[in-house]
């Protein structure tokens, strides 16, 4: 495994730390701010973090700033590359950290907790959230922000953060100190690769918009078919069999709808945009079919080692 993203620290360091801390949002939620806080690193201006940056806090935690799930096109093959690149290499992780930015709407800051949390959802115990932007939170809006949190995404009380140009940075070092007191070493973590490409929310290009709707009305036909025969269908194994078939006939058209975009768009970051955009606007569909046919444990499997390989692996080759 190629570690050309490793600066400053070194790959035995990373590999022998048990305290590695990743920190992980959308675009623009603070979180190199946060690393350089947290790590005492004085930087002038903030920029668009492009790889991931390793940097050690006073307590040596290996404080880990991975590049944003953000929806600039012209920036998402690399970015994926990546994040794919970073969570199938070899190193253990004790704790996540999901960095939200304070809006005015707690609805959205949850929502954006809905979308990161299943990328690790097998981690749940190792997640904290750090809620950056907070320097106008009152008292009352932070209690309601931790009580809805709790509530909405089970993430204890006590695992949430908040952290602002006025709180300084021992404060936040000695909370998430005391939140890992609690958490188990991950050892060599496999995040849900279907969950990170359904974290990029975006539309569709309009320059393409004939082409998704003739593959979105070929997919809805197929899937009436395959409905339609799983009523009539009572045998597990050949439930089984549907489910495989239907399957491959997903793959198959999100194949052709890739090889059709590439060669319209020339363009790779806009063919791998517009494909994963297609692929999540189907996949409400297909991931109630799969559940009703496969049992949940070969679910898992499919979707970490198969379905979303598949535009993964066109995103490695480009
Ligand atoms: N008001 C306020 N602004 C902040 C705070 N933390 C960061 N900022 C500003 O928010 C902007 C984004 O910060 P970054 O830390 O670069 O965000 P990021 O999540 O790393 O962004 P990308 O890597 O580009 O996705 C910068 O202009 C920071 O100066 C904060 O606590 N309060
Ligand atoms: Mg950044």
């Amino acid at each position: 495994m190629k570690h050309e993203f490793l600066d400053s620290i070194n790959i035995d360091e990373l590999n022998q730390s048990e305290n590695n801390i990743i920190l992980i949002g959308f675009g623009q939620n603070d979180t190199t701010t946060l690393q350089n806080k947290l790590c005492d690193i004085k930087e002038e201006e903030s920029s668009d973090t492009i790889n991931v940056k390793f940097a050690k806090d006073p307590y040596q935690n290996i404080i880990i700033d991975i590049p944003s799930i953000n929806e600039d096109k012209d920036t998402i093959v690399n970015r994926l590359k990546i994040q794919k690149h970073f969570f199938s290499s070899i190193i253990d992780i004790k704790m996540i950290c999901l960095v939200i930015k304070l809006t005015p709407r707690y609805d959205d800051m949850v929502k954006d907790a809905c979308y990161l949390i299943p990328i690790f959802d097998e981690y749940k115990q190792n997640i904290s959230i750090i809620i950056t932007n907070s320097e106008n939170a009152t008292k009352q809006s932070i209690s309601e922000i931790k009580y809805i949190f709790e509530k909405k995404i089970k993430i204890g009380q006590k695992n949430i953060i908040f952290s602002s140009n006025l709180i300084g940075a021992e404060e936040i070092r000695e909370k998430l100190n005391e939140i890992k007191k609690d958490m188990q070493n991950i050892k060599k973590i496999k995040i849900n690769l279907r969950h990170l490409l359904n974290a990029y929310r975006f539309d569709g290009d309009l320059d393409f918009i004939e082409e998704r709707e003739k593959f979105l009305d070929e997919y809805k036909e197929k899937f009436q078919k395959f409905k339609n025969e799983l009523i009539k269908t009572s045998k597990d194994f050949l439930k089984i069999d549907l489910g495989l078939a239907f399957i491959e006939e997903k793959n198959d058209l999100i194949e052709r709808f890739y090889e059709i975009i590439k060669k319209k768009s020339n363009d790779v970051n806009k063919t791998v945009f517009e494909v994963i955009s297609f692929n999540n606007e189907i996949f409400g569909d297909f991931y109630i079919f799969i559940n009703e046919v496969f049992p949940k444990y070969i679910i898992k499997k499919i979707f970490l080692e198969k379905y979303d390989i598949l535009i993964l692996n066109k995103i490695e080759n480009s």
